[in-house]
């Protein structure tokens, strides 16, 4: 799906603001027959949650609505009229007036209509939509719904986040013509100092379709003609990590001399590529160095905030780091742009976090109930999956920062049912993009010994906490621990090693000599020894610490407002860790 842009042929209203808000009760049955109930007001983009001071909101379990009035531009005449939303969390309903027009399942991909039949140019329509939060077995992520004592609903869930729901990213309005570009697909190869750009374009209906190449300084390379075809770039310009460079591909629609459609999709050249232990950009062996991230800051929960977007950057680039996974979910696009645009290199993850009962079983790793079966996660989990894998690389597969596909984090990998589970969605997404490598972020009970997928996969991604969760507090203990279970993945399996989770839960301000947990020498201590252990495999080709930040969590008593594992605390300040990846990530570069 193309992010709306404004073009020569395409024009675009933000809808971005203060809406009217409920949540679902009693006088809000039907909330779109008529102006919303109450005097609240939401920010959008934002989750609602922390807006209030009513925890009844805050806690809210089922639908919100959101509403406002939109006016439709007077020159709009002619175009198709569409409203697209970013993304509502976890499902959403729009109503244009009284009508229904849109209806989607997942929180964090985009989503659009076209209201042309139900709205006229120069005039204002009331525009309601709803969201859902409620998780179940075949939601992603799921979660359980259940009834507390005093008869409220509660809402819980396996991972460690907080459930923020609303409409947390943009609004629009837009305008395109009837026949108009709906879709376009670049990939990239390098031969020589030659860029090959194959693209395809897929339009509405029967159109003359054409194509030109822009280079960064808007100066044309190449051009085509057709809905497919192959470009040759002589001296291309690379995009490489930390020196990105971006080309246009404007897929054009001509009726004659006439360009009746035009839309510009931003593209890099570069290869991704695993060889034997080794992952490879631009055939050069690459270390990522970086973080899991989550999108988390005060008040505005899971909100995309570009004064963040610009900071969290500037961070990462401070901190000398190249890369960031999307933890738990697609990010903004936003996001991604940014990194296209910057250089960062992303791991790009759905939102099938919590498939593990397991985890449910402490630390025992033994799941009380299966976690893959008719009545926990099922074929229409399975078939939700798919879809969020659909959605994800529909919406990213043009992004030359996303250099792997992440289809789970942490599902429980060693009990049955997972290889049939996840076997049809690891083939599933390499036949929807043949050109990246696919992973998993396996869970700590997940032994090269007990996983029944790893040999499905690219590359290992491991999450693991010993010195925390494990050998609380025990460096030594830890890092032998650490070093075994390395040393077995890699001499069974031979492929490249990213460790994309480690980390130590550290208060601010806390300190001591000796390395106890929760103190900020102890973090640094715990990061220390994992790099030791890094730079003795040779298979591990990253490291990315959890987490970027402080973020916020349900309530646990494992948790101090919030999971503080973070390097930076949820305001963006740096804890003493900080400094030592500085001095560490500046040093390795993108090789270590
Ligand atoms: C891992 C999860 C991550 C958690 C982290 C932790 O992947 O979401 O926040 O552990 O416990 O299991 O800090």
């Amino acid at each position: 799906m193309l992010k709306p842009r404004p073009t020569a042929t395409r024009e675009i209203v933000n809808l971005d603001g203060i809406w009217r808000f409920a949540v679902e009760g009693p006088e809000t049955a039907a909330p779109w027959s008529g102006p919303l109930p109450g005097a609240l007001e939401a920010a959008v983009p934002a989750s609602y949650n922390d807006l209030f001071t009513d925890p009844s909101i805050r806690d809210h379990v089922g639908w919100a609505w959101y509403q406002r009035d939109v006016w439709v531009p007077r020159g709009w005449a002619g175009e198709r009229v569409f409203v697209r939303f970013d993304a509502a969390t976890h499902a959403g309903r729009v109503y244009v007036g009284d009508r229904l027009v849109a209806e989607h399942t997942g929180g964090y991909t985009p989503f659009e209509a076209d209201i042309t039949d139900l709205v006229a140019p120069g005039a204002p329509f009331r525009l309601t939509v709803g969201v859902d939060n409620r998780l179940t077995n075949v939601t992603l992520p799921p979660g359980t719904i259940t009834v507390t004592r005093d008869g409220r609903r509660s809402q819980t869930y396996l991972h460690d986040f907080y459930n923020y729901a609303g409409l947390a990213r943009s609004v629009w309005l837009y305008s395109a013509p009837a026949l108009r570009v709906e879709d376009v697909t670049v990939v990239t190869t390098i031969d020589g100092t030659t860029g090959v750009v194959d693209y395809t374009v897929t339009a509405s209906g029967d159109a003359e379709v054409a194509v030109r190449v822009l280079d960064a300084t808007g100066g044309e390379v190449a051009r085509g003609e057709g809905a497919a075809g192959s470009l040759r770039i002589e001296n291309a310009v690379l995009w490489r990590p930390g020196a990105a460079y971006l080309y246009d591909l404007v897929a054009e629609i001509r009726d004659g001399d006439t360009v009746t459609d035009s839309y510009p999709q931003p593209f890099g050249i570069r290869t991704v590529e695993v060889r034997g232990a080794e992952f490879l950009i631009n055939g050069e062996p690459f270390y990522f160095t970086g973080f899991g991230k989550h999108e988390d800051t005060p008040v505005r929960g899971k909100g995309h905030d570009d004064a963040y977007l610009v900071h969290d950057f500037q961070l990462l680039d401070w901190v000398g780091a190249n890369s960031f996974r999307t933890s738990h979910y697609p990010y903004a696009e936003e996001v991604l742009e940014f990194a296209d645009r910057h250089g960062i290199v992303v791991i790009d993850e759905t939102a099938a976090v919590g498939l593990n009962l397991a985890v449910a079983g402490g630390l025992t790793g033994q799941a009380p109930t299966p976690t893959f079966s008719p009545e926990t996660f099922n074929d229409e989990t399975q078939t939700a999956h798919a879809r969020h894998l659909r959605e994800l690389i529909a919406r990213d597969k043009n992004h030359p920062s996303v250099v792997m596909w992440c289809v789970a984090n942490e599902p429980s990998s060693t009990e049955e049912g997972a290889r049939e589970y996840f076997e049809p969605l690891i083939a599933l997404t390499r036949e929807l993009d043949p050109t990246r490598p696919v992973t998993i972020a396996s869970v700590i009970f997940a032994t090269c010994e007990n996983d029944r997928i790893a040999d499905l996969l690219d590359v290992i991604c491991l999450n693991r906490y010993y010195g925390w969760y494990l050998d609380t507090g025990d460096l030594p203990a830890a890092e032998a621990r650490l070093e075994a279970d390395l040393r077995g993945w890699a001499a069974k399996f031979g492929k490249p090693i990213i460790m994309s989770e480690y980390g130590a839960d550290t208060l601010p301000g806390l300190h001591s000599v000796w390395d106890s947990p929760w103190t900020e020498e102890f973090q640094r201590s715990f990061l220390d020894m994992y790099h030791r252990v890094f730079d003795r495999v040779p298979e591990v080709v990253g490291e990315q610490v959890w987490n970027f930040a402080d973020f916020q969590t349900s309530n646990g008593i494992h948790r101090v407002d919030g999971n503080r594992k973070g390097v930076f605390t949820r305001d963006r300040r740096p804890k003493a860790a900080a400094r030592a990846l500085r001095e560490r990530w500046r040093r390795i570069g993108h090789h270590k």
